[in-house]
C-alpha cells in the first residue's frame, strides 16, 4: 500500500502562503482538503486515515480534535501548524504540531520558521493577510524589500485573504484549492503577480468594488470603544465583510467592529475584530454565542439569530469598553 499525502489548508491568504511554502521546498503529489475561509472543520472531510500522511495548515485544532484522533486511531500521520486556539491537544507518536497562539504571528510565519526563511515573500504576503500590518512591513524592512515591493504583497495578502471569505465557494472569484495551484507554479509572490497578471487582476477589481460598496454601507451602532455595521444577503457583502473589517480596525485602532452580513431572515455572519491597540476579547466575545469562535484579535460567529442583536451589542459593549 503506498502512501497517500494529503494537504488540508485553511482557504485564505495564510492557509494558501503557508502550503505554498512547504510545497515549494517539498514538492508532493498530494489530495486537496479545502474550502472558504470559515469552513474550519476540514478534518471531518478526510474518510479514511489509514496510510496517510496528513499536513494541517492554518485550522483551529480545538474544532478539528475529534477527527484528529480518529484518523490516528486509524493510522495516519498528521503534521499541524496552526495559530488559533487549540483546545487540549492531544499527544500522540503520529502527531507533530507547531502551534503558537501569540497574536503576532500566523502560520506562514511559523512555516518561514520552519524553512529558515526560505520563501520569506509567501510569508510575508500572508501576514499581511491576517493583517498583522506592522510584523509583516517589519520583516519586510528588515529583509531590504523596497517600499513598492512591500505594498505589491500587502495587496496580494490582502487580495487573497479576500478571496476566501463567503459562505460558499459560488460566493468567491476563485476556488481556494485553484488559487493555491496558480500560487504554488511560482518562488516568490513578485513572480506570480509578474506572470499570472490576470488572476490578480481579477482579484484587485473584484476588491476594490466590494470595499466601495462597502465603504456606502451605514453603522447601526458606533462610540468611542465598538461600531457595528450591517451589510445585506448578497455576494460581495459576504466576499467583503472580513476585510472590510480589518479596514475599519486599521482606521480605528482605538474601536472594536463588529461587521453583520445577512445571512437568512433571521440571522447574521458576525466577523469581530478587536481594537488594534489591544488586540484581544475578540474570541471572548463570539465564544458567548453558539456558533462563535476565532482569535484573540479576529473572530466571528457564523449565525447569530437577528432575535440576539441587542445582547450582542451588550455584550460587545461590555467586552470591549475602556
Ligand atoms: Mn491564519
Amino acid at each position: 500500500m503506498t502512501m497517500q499525502f494529503i494537504d488540508v489548508f485553511n482557504g485564505d491568504a495564510d492557509g494558501l502562503c503557508a502550503l505554498v511554502q512547504l510545497r515549494r521546498h517539498t514538492p508532493k503529489e498530494s489530495t486537496l482538503v479545502t474550502g472558504v475561509k470559515r469552513d474550519i472543520s476540514l478534518l471531518k472531510k478526510i474518510t479514511e486515515g489509514k496510510n496517510t500522511q496528513i499536513t494541517v495548515l492554518d485550522i483551529s485544532f480545538e474544532k478539528n480534535a475529534q477527527d484528529v484522533d480518529r484518523l490516528l486511531e486509524q493510522g495516519a500521520k498528521i503534521a499541524y501548524y496552526d495559530h488559533h486556539k487549540t483546545g487540549d491537544l492531544i499527544q500522540h507518536q503520529n502527531l507533530y504540531t507547531d502551534i503558537n497562539l501569540s497574536a503576532d504571528t500566523c502560520t506562514s510565519l511559523i512555516i518561514n520558521q520552519q524553512l529558515g526563511g526560505k520563501y520569506l515573500a509567501w510569508a510575508i504576503t500572508a501576514a499581511f493577510g491576517d493583517n498583522l500590518t506592522a510584523k509583516a512591513r517589519s520583516l519586510a524592512v528588515d529583509a531590504g524589500y523596497k517600499e513598492i515591493e512591500i505594498e505589491l504583497l500587502k495587496q496580494l495578502g490582502t487580495f487573497l485573504n479576500y478571496n476566501g471569505y463567503g459562505a460558499s465557494l459560488d460566493d468567491l472569484f476563485f476556488a481556494p484549492a485553484e488559487l493555491y495551484k496558480k500560487l504554488s507554479l511560482f518562488d516568490t509572490p513578485f513572480e506570480f503577480v509578474e506572470q499570472d497578471l490576470e488572476t490578480f487582476k481579477i482579484l484587485s477589481k473584484g476588491f476594490k468594488s466590494d470595499m466601495t460598496q462597502a465603504a456606502a454601507m451605514p453603522l447601526i451602532e458606533s462610540d468611542d470603544d465598538i461600531a457595528v455595521t450591517e451589510l445585506p444577503n448578497e455576494k460581495w457583502a459576504r466576499r467583503v465583510s472580513g476585510v472590510w473589517g480589518n479596514e475599519l480596525a486599521n482606521r480605528y485602532p482605538d474601536r472594536a467592529h463588529a461587521i453583520l452580513t445577512e445571512k437568512d431572515a433571521d440571522h447574521y455572519l458576525v466577523s469581530i475584530r478587536a481594537p488594534l491597540n489591544r488586540k484581544s476579547g475578540a474570541d471572548e466575545l463570539a465564544s458567548q454565542f453558539p456558533t462563535g469562535g476565532g482569535r484573540k484579535a479576529a473572530a466571528g460567529i457564523n449565525a447569530l439569530a437577528k432575535s440576539e442583536l441587542n445582547s450582542f451589542i451588550a455584550a460587545m459593549r461590555e467586552q470591549f469598553k475602556s
